[in-house]
């Protein structure tokens, strides 16, 4: 039963992960880690449409892998004595067995442990987290595969012998010992019993219910009070910049006076084009309702105005450009400088966000321009804007 569950859950995590790193667009080298010689995946432009994309991807990621913790933890208490069985190898298949298991099982708990510390921003340890997260993934998946592999068969008799509903109707008291088997999993001895499966089974759906509710609360906003378990859920603008923020102005050492002479450089063209904020306003303003999708999980959806990206690209002289460089005021670090596609670009809904849901944008959100794409992880929405390098290349 928990093996059903995982079985259908796991797949969703580790492919939503898979495709959060093409997402960040390993082809520009802005993906992490950068390198992973014959472990790139077959990577392809990531599309706009439809805009929720990497809203639901990575919700999904974060969320569902989230809500199977305690699926996981069960289904290892089940397992117990596996882990002590001696002697530990008695045969080479069966050495390959314990091996996977070993892939399985560690690969496993340190994507959770790993995930779980850097949606909480705890980053207590010496090595890179997309770099761990990546390499352990692989781990993981092997053990998956080899596991699914030898396991299949036992989970099919099991599920098929229809002794589940039976289970579920017993009491503690009633709780009767599985029959003796011969993989070594079941109790010679068993205790009397203190819980029925039913409990268990209940305590497990409720505790992946409660964690999979408060990651919906980081992208459902009705639910904003129910994300205990975000950071992001104690950082927020005012007004109609009341949502969200990543990282303040301050923090990545913005100036509040940064909008005093700021302007907007394009190059690319025969000669660069130096715009400021009044003259981006006084262009055809463009108006479209994005998510913001952070890597993290959470994600909000706001109402954006500024000038279509594509319109400044024609403006910049280079009307068909094949990839775009942002560069932010903010000159240093993994969020200086961004490259989007062709098709990032010109969507009809990319834009340089001047304001959001009717206001000027906060410090904190980005001001005086941020860019707003469709479907871009939110890593890539680059905050106060300093300049746009449109290639033909
Ligand atoms: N210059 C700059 N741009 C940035 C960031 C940043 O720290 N610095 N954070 C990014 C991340 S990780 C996300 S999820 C979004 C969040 O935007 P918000 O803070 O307005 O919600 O901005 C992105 N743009
Ligand atoms: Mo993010």
């Amino acid at each position: 039963m928990l093996a059903a569950v995982l079985l259908v859950g796991l797949p969703i995590v580790i492919v939503t992960g898979l495709l959060s790193y093409i997402a960040y667009g390993p082809q520009f080298g802005q993906a992490f880690p950068g390198d992973v010689a014959w472990f790139r995946l077959p990577f392809f432009d990531w599309p706009t449409r439809p805009s929720w994309l990497y809203r639901l991807s990575q919700g999904l990621h974060v969320g569902l892998g989230l809500a199977l913790i305690p699926v996981v933890l069960a289904k290892l208490w089940s397992v117990v004595p596996k882990f002590f069985a001696w002697p530990p190898v008695r045969s080479p298949a069966q050495a390959l067995e314990r091996l996977s298991l070993v892939a399985l099982v560690g690969g496993l708990l340190f994507e959770i442990v790993t995930g779980t510390m850097n949606i909480q921003y705890d980053y207590a340890w010496g090595f890179d987290f997309y770099t761990a997260h990546y390499w352990g993934a692989w781990v993981f998946i092997a053990g998956f595969v080899v596991h699914v592999a030898i396991k299949l068969p036992t989970m099919v008799r099991s599920l098929r012998g229809g002794s589940l509903r039976r289970y579920l109707a017993q009491s503690a008291a009633e709780t009767e010992p599985e029959p003796p088997d011969d993989h070594g999993l079941v109790a010679v001895a068993p205790s009397p019993p203190t819980t029925s499966r039913r409990t268990l089974l209940g305590a497990v759906a409720g505790g992946s219910a409660l964690l999979g509710l408060t990651a919906l609360a980081t992208t459902v906003d009705a639910l904003r009070p129910l994300a205990v378990l975000s950071p992001r859920g104690q950082s927020y603008g005012d007004g109609p910049n009341d949502f969200q923020v990543n990282r303040t102005a301050s923090g990545a050492g913005i100036p509040p006076t940064i909008g005093e002479g700021w302007t907007l450089r394009l190059t690319g063209g025969a000669a660069p084009v130096t715009l400021t904020r009044d003259q981006l306003l006084a262009m055809p303003p463009h108006t479209a309702t994005l998510p913001i999708a952070c890597v993290e999980g959470w994600s909000t959806t706001q109402t954006w105005t500024g000038v279509r990206l594509r319109d400044l690209a024609a403006l910049a002289g280079v009307p068909e450009p094949a990839t775009a460089f942002v560069q932010s005021a903010e000159r240093a670090g993994p969020f200086a400088r961004v490259t989007l596609t062709r098709g990032q670009v010109l969507d009809p809904d990319a834009l340089l966000a001047l304001r959001v849901n009717g206001a000027d944008l906060s410090l904190d959100h980005g001001f005086p321009a941020r860019v707003i794409v469709p479907a871009l992880p939110g890593v890539h929405n680059t905050k106060w804007v300093a300049a746009v390098d449109f290639r033909v290349a």
